[in-house]
């Protein structure tokens, strides 16, 4: 049985109430994840996916309710200020959203939900990391992702996809896979039974209905114009993500409600700089807000993307630590966050605009022991040339490379701008194997 439509607050609502008790009762329950980054993409591929899932099932469907989980606590919510800016839109707040605070605790999360009561849809991913991946890796039955393909999910997924292939966003892919799905929503009334309340008829369903679709059409669109930098990142936008926004943007168009106040590029300036407005946070939770970790035989990588440079987390850092040298000050921030995370290998992908007005990069790679010292140097020398590294340093400013007490560093700017943590973390996993 298809849920009913609803708004996506609604639908959130309905599905964190609906979890608690299938938990509780041991019901099936399939989920929908994005990857540990929980980045907008993550979030708008799991709640897209779940909710047009949920109303327009497969036929063998492994439960009616598709739950769609955002890979983070609750808390977490807080440093993305890119989801707070979007929130409105959606008519959706934090806590809404279903996250691992909504799910028990990870200690004991195989006794509360068995594994074979549990089928899992990747999304913006393709290999179900950390705890959760050591329990329900083998129950993964789905994918749609952008990333390289790892092998890991299955061939034949049985009624959900197993799509994984090139997009600027993933979510223009989830949207491509959801269309029918979806035009079938907007075209049909709203549940016959309705109960209609005093001065509204059926005609208002429409009404009601374009709001709904506007509503998701937005989260959908957020996504996309920050991965594809509004479809002018010639790097990045495929033919799929300007067909996706598209095919959303003509969704808010055709919300009456909604058209007159909408201009793409307005959105898209605001998301983007909601997304950069950084500055109040930690620097420790700046490392931590879009982070990646990966075990790879035996050596624990963590990656930190960052959209602020260098010279500005040094900066941060010092003021934090109320020190006098910002470089130092800043790398034993870095050396915190490493040892807390209990990594072997520690890198800092940043993103930036120079003072002329170009996107830039840069790259920091430390290792913390003999092994990853040599993993570290070889994924250097042979992914050189393919990023375009270059020494780094500033007219007054450096971070010399270091090679002492079983560690070494280096930095670099990253002069082949196209390639983003989707391409380095491969890099560097290959030098590690
Ligand atoms: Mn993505």
């Amino acid at each position: 049985m298809p849920l009913p439509r609803t708004s996506l607050r609604g639908f959130l609502a309905y599905a964190k109430g609906a979890l608690r008790t299938a938990i509780d009762s041991s019901q099936r329950i399939t989920f929908v994840i994005g990857n540990e980054s929980a980045d907008l993409d993550s979030m708008t591929c799991s709640v897209l996916y779940a909710y047009l899932r949920s109303m327009v099932p497969p036929h063998n469907a492994f439960s009616q309710l598709y739950v769609p989980v955002t890979n983070i606590p609750s808390s977490d919510i807080q440093m993305r200020p890119e989801f707070l800016a979007l929130f409105p839109y959606a008519n959706i707040d934090s806590s809404h959203l279903i996250t691992l605070d909504d799910l028990p605790d990870l200690s004991i999360i195989q006794s509360k939900i068995r594994p074979e009561n549990t089928k899992w849809i990747l999304v913006d991913h393709n290999a179900l990391q950390g705890q959760l991946g050591k329990i329900y890796a083998h129950r993964v039955g789905g994918v749609i992702d952008h990333h390289e393909d790892e092998g890991e999910v299955p061939q034949d997924t049985d009624g959900e996809p197993r799509k994984i292939s090139k997009s600027g966003s993933c979510t223009s892919l989830v949207t491509e896979y959801c269309r029918q799905a979806w035009d079938l929503l907007s075209g049909s009334a709203l549940s016959p039974g309705r109960a209609y309340a005093q001065g509204e008829s059926l005609s208002d369903d429409s009404t009601v209905i374009k709001l709904w679709d506007a509503e998701m059409a937005q989260l959908g669109l957020a996504s996309i114009l920050i991965d594809t930098a509004n479809l002018q990142s010639r790097d990045k936008t495929t033919e799929l993500d300007t067909w996706a926004v598209e095919y959303l943007e003509a969704k808010v168009m055709s919300c009456p409600k909604l058209s007159a106040g909408f201009d793409r590029s307005t959105f898209y300036r605001e998301i983007d700089s909601a997304k950069k407005d950084i500055g109040r946070l930690k620097l420790q939770d700046i490392l931590r807000k879009d982070y990646k970790q990966w075990d790879e035989g035996g050596q624990k990588l963590g990656i930190s993307s960052v959209v602020k440079s260098i010279d500005f987390q040094q900066r941060k850092a010092c003021v934090e630590a109320e020190a006098k040298s910002p470089n130092k000050a800043y790398l034993e921030a870095l050396e915190n966050f490493a040892k807390e995370s209990r990594l072997d290998l520690y890198v800092v992908m940043t993103t930036s605009t120079s003072s002329t007005g170009d996107f830039q990069r840069e790259l920091l790679v430390w290792a913390f022991n003999e092994r990853t010292i040599s993993a570290a140097r070889k994924f250097a020398t042979k992914a050189s040339e393919e990023l375009g590294l270059e020494d780094w340093h500033l007219a007054d400013n450096t971070i010399e490379e270091y090679n002492g007490d079983n560690q070494w560093r280096k930095v670099w700017w990253q002069r082949n701008v196209q390639h983003s943590r989707k391409r380095v973390a491969p890099l560097i996993r290959e030098a590690m194997t």
